[in-house]
């Protein structure tokens, strides 16, 4: 509710409901409320506010300032792919859903590149996002690919709105949002429809010395990858498959392939950009209905709820998400 407010009231409501959300998240816990407070100064402008920084490969925070909004481009690559992909994903988020950045209120987009040694990860610290360089043996550079940097910054955003747990089936549906909104920005670029994206997440991501695809495949979840040294893609497309494991925090980057596949069942059959319907009926569940303990078989109510009020009870579209959870293994 406040944060309805916070979105919607006048100035003099706006301001006390986000002095009371922040007051309340204090008390909750000190990462999100830090964030919170770090992005008063944001602006309601609605414009890009990006800077990158350079941790210099080892592990420190935020690093030296190298790019801000509007500045030239750097002679590192990976500082300039930081910078269009969070600038894409501004893209995305504004002119699709309307979004005002990470915290909807216009919050600076902070990247830091170079982050350790070999690093082979890319993560969002509840305040930044940061990137590995990668080892080079499996793992190219993490910038490279658009849609693992969008998995970051909608991790941002999960944050600020549903502050789903990263934990179990709540864990999943956080990791699966990244990925929706890391492969709706790919297909944003690319001008794609749904039919004829690849739904691969982290192409490009592994060198040639590895047997795969990329990292996780929203289509066909399982089949990413088959190596080796990193062995089978462990990802389930469907809930009699769903991995009861205490590793990954309860398999949140594993069970997460069943919502994976439930989005791209739904957008395939609503046809056309993936962005417009199906991402539309995402977006407003993860603003406005999702809770940090929201399992999959709430999600799919939510969302045919969603779907209801934005299309109306018993329109296609609200069939679409129907028949999509359907089809991994989630009857509404
Ligand atoms: N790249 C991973 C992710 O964003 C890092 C993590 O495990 N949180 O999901
Ligand atoms: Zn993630």
């Amino acid at each position: 509710m406040l944060k309805e407010i916070a979105r919607q009231g006048n100035a003099k409501q706006q301001q006390c409901a986000w002095e009371s959300l922040t007051m309340s998240e204090q008390i909750r816990g000190q990462r999100l409320a830090l964030t919170m407070i770090s992005s008063i100064g944001s602006t309601a402008t609605g414009t890009r506010r990006r800077t990158v920084y350079d941790a210099g490969n080892v592990y420190n925070l935020p690093g030296r300032l190298v790019r801000s909004e509007g500045s030239p481009k750097s002679r590192d690559r990976t500082v300039n792919e930081a910078y269009a992909g969070a600038g894409i994903t501004y893209d995305l988020f504004k002119k699709v859903f309307a979004r005002n950045s990470i915290d909807d209120r216009g919050m600076r987009l902070d990247s830091t590149v170079h982050y350790g040694k070999d690093y082979d990860n890319a993560f969002w610290n509840g305040q930044q996002m940061v990137y590995g360089d990668g080892d080079g043996e499996l793992f190219n550079r993490f910038t490279i690919a658009i849609d693992v940097i969008a998995h970051e910054l909608t991790h941002g955003v999960t944050q600020y709105e549903a502050g789903l747990e990263y934990q179990d089936q709540a864990g999943a549906m956080n990791e699966s949002l990244s990925d929706v909104f890391g492969s709706l920005v790919k297909q944003y670029r690319r001008g794609q429809e749904a039919k004829d994206a690849n739904w691969l997440i982290g192409e490009r991501l592994f060198t040639k010395n590895v047997n795969g695809k990329g990292l996780r495949s929203m289509k066909e979840p399982g089949t990413a990858y088959d190596d080796p040294v990193l062995g089978r893609d462990p990802q389930p497309g469907h809930m009699k498959d769903y991995v009861k494991t205490r590793e990954d925090n309860g398999g949140v980057h594993i069970n997460s392939g069943i919502p994976n596949r439930a989005f791209y069942e739904t957008a395939v059959r609503l046809g056309g950009h993936a962005w417009d319907k199906a991402g539309q009926i995402w977006y407003v569940a993860l603003r406005d209905k999702l809770r940090p303990r929201s399992n999959f078989e709430d999600t799919a109510g939510l969302m045919m709820a969603v779907a209801g009020e934005l299309y109306g009870a018993g329109s296609l579209e609200q069939k679409a998400v129907k028949d999509g959870w359907a089809e991994v293994g989630l009857k509404i």
